[in-house]
């Protein structure tokens, strides 16, 4: 192997004779014929559950599968039944809280995949798998999944799951999976972003936990996704795919979110590092991976838009440099982000008998996108239809500063971008009549820029973005008041240099990415603050790592008003060599 040094040195003496196809530009690759001693298993750091510090009442299998050569086939389903009454008194609904485990294994060469699972329709957790070795990895992934409980309480509906996979005679990696799902029935100390009353405190393992009653989930989840006979989410392979459903709500909603779920793939995996189009075709590049790099997945109803959100950038375990990945995955990777609109502002247009349209898209997207939503209903029980009114809005105009510099292959591009939108309207329900608003508003700044003769690439991309939703009772009191605001910055540094063995180059690769959220929830708060910090270089033979090394660094913070968890580790090349975790204060992750 070389040694990092001489790799610089390197960089500056040959980057002059790189040729034009080795122009920087992230991609996926697999690194399983590096030699890894054990079976190993993978994670994503993150806090854990509450309900995981208690036993749960009752654990099921949901789901299990093993997905091979799966391409061009349609998705997995297996009938699901909720625990029945009779079963246990322990088991049955209602329960408290609901928590997915997701657990697969594979071994053998294979990139990573894309999955989603769907319970009638209803998403409830987008991941991607993490890319095997010949000895065998497996990994776990735990989410609450309490705000499905109006589906999960349902025995006519199938769970499904879609990962489209190759097998071959070069990919050999089969996923073998299984679901399960456990229900709590006792109070669970929780400390969740979606609460709304608390109620006292209690002690478990000598910490102090808050009990907090979760926000009671929706009455109803009605499905904004395609058919099913490829999985449910709709492919948005461009700008002027706009997938949408008509849906009619009852009259007696009173209360309506939309929950977005979207990960991007093929051309548009990278897209936070896309250059403008007229970089590729003038200097004759053959990749597809253009189109700048500014991408807003948007919600419309009956054409209308209700809001919109700069996608978290997912690095999936094949991305950048796949060595950084093991075993610790990139942030989102197990457990994909999904982002809630507050719809309520709209029922005074929705509530009128007649199915309405919802849609979503991408601005400036190329093949390809998987996106779907879940519409959240709340209902008043006491009543058969609800009266409401929307103001009437100007759609929010988006603002988008585009600023390309570039000389044959050496430039850079800037942009920059803003949006504010905010959503008025009342429903008078039998418990009052309520003014709801909902505010967006964010800040989108990116550079890309390529320099050494287009050998090196680097890539910052800056979001800010804060959400409000805002309850007022008809005598001026608010009465329920959501806040999130988030920084999520990620460093992208690429540099080809050519390999010493035919057919081979070099990739030089840096990716700092971070989450920094803040979210109020009336007097409750709570803070995340997730950075990771990758560095290392491979040796690349078409898209197989021959060799190379990587030093992940990460810090996991939470914070809370009931206590603290954090976790840093330490990873190189492929073995975890620092993991350190604490549920105290002190040593919690900078805020
Ligand atoms: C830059 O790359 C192009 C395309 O490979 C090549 O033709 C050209 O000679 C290179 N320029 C320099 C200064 O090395
Ligand atoms: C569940 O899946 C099975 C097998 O794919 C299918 O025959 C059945 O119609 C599905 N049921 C529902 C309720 O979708
Ligand atoms: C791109 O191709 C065109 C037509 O073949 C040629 O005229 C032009 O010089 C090429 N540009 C570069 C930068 O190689
Ligand atoms: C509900 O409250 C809004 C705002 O205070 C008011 O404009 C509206 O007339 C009220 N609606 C009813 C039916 O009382
Ligand atoms: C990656 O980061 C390291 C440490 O900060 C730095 O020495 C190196 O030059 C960076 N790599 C590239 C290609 O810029
Ligand atoms: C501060 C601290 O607890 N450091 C520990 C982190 O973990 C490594 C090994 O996992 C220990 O050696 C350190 O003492």
């Amino acid at each position: 192997m070389y040694g990092l040094l001489s790799l610089l040195l390197l960089l500056r003496f040959f980057a002059a004779a790189v040729s034009a196809s080795s122009t920087s530009f992230p991609d996926r690759f697999t690194s399983s014929s590096l030699r890894r001693h054990k079976s190993q298993e993978y994670f994503e750091l993150g806090r854990p559950l509450p309900s995981d510090l208690l036993p749960p009442s009752c654990y099921r299998r949901v789901l299990t599968h093993s997905f091979a050569n799966t391409i061009n086939g349609p998705p997995f389903s297996a009938p699901y039944t909720p625990p029945p009454p009779s079963e246990s008194s322990v088991c049955s609904a209602p329960w408290s809280h609901v928590a997915l485990e997701f657990r697969a294994k594979c071994k053998g060469e294979q990139y990573d995949r894309i999955a989603g699972i769907w319970l009638g329709g209803v998403e409830l957790l987008r991941t991607s798998t993490a890319e095997p070795t010949e000895k065998g990895i497996f990994w776990k992934v735990r989410k609450d999944i309490t705000k499905y409980s109006s589906v999960l309480a349902r025995c006519d509906l199938n769970l499904t799951m879609m990962l489209e996979n190759v097998v071959d005679r070069v990919y050999t990696g089969v996923y073998h999976v299984e679901v399960h799902f456990l229900y709590y029935k006792a109070n669970v100390p929780v400390s969740e972003p979606r609460v709304s009353s608390i109620l006292g405190d209690q002690t478990f393992n000598g910490q102090k936990l808050g009990i907090v009653v979760p926000e009671e989930p929706a009455d109803l989840i009605v499905p904004i996704s395609d058919d099913g006979d490829r999985g449910f989410w709709f492919r948005i392979d461009s700008e002027s795919d706009l997938p949408s459903k008509q849906i009619q709500l009852p009259r007696n909603t009173r209360r309506v979110v939309l929950e977005l779920y979207v990960s991007f793939h093929g051309n548009d995996e990278f897209w936070y590092s896309n250059p403008p189009n007229l970089y590729i075709t003038t200097n004759n590049l053959t990749t597809g991976r253009g189109n700048g790099a500014y991408r807003e997945v948007f919600v419309t109803v009956d054409g209308q838009l209700v809001g919109s959100e700069v996608p978290f950038p997912v690095v999936f375990t094949g991305g950048i440099n796949p060595l950084f990945w093991e075993p610790v995955v990139a942030i989102g990777a197990f457990n994909l982000p999904s982002y809630d609109f507050e719809l309520t502002p709209f029922l005074g247009k929705l509530l009128d008998k007649k199915a309405h349209s919802f849609g979503i898209g991408v601005t400036d997207g190329i093949s390809y996108w998987l996106v779907n939503a879940n519409l959240h209903i709340w209902l008043d029980h006491k009543s058969k239809a609800v009266k409401a009114k929307s103001n009437s809005f100007p759609s929010p105009a988006v603002e988008v500063k585009r600023n390309a510099q570039f000389k044959k292959l050496d430039g850079s591009f800037r942009i920059k971008a803003r949006r504010r939108s905010d959503f008025v309207g009342w429903v008078k329900s039998s418990s009052g009549n309520y003014t709801t608003t909902f505010s967006q508003k964010y800040k989108f700044s990116s550079s890309v820029s390529f320099g050494k003769n287009g050998t090196y690439k680097l890539v910052n991309q800056r979001i800010k973005a804060e959400k409000e939703v805002r309850v007022v009772s008809e005598i001026g009191v608010v009465v329920l008041r959501i806040r999130v605001k988030g920084r999520y910055p990620i460093d992208v540094i690429t540099a080809t240099l050519p390999g010493k063995k035919k057919d081979t180059y070099v990739l030089l690769t840096n990716v700092t990415h971070s989450v920094k959220e803040r979210s109020w929830h009336g007097g409750y708060l709570s803070r995340v603050n997730n950075i990771q910090d990758s560095r290392g270089w491979m040796e690349v033979r078409d898209h197989s790592v021959l060799s190379g090394t990587a030093d992940t660094q990460q810090s996991f913070g939470y914070k809370d008003n009931f206590g603290c968890y954090s976790r840093t580790i330490g990873a190189v090349d492929g073995s975890l060599i620092s993991d350190n975790s604490s549920f105290h204060c002190i040593s919690a992750a900078r805020f």
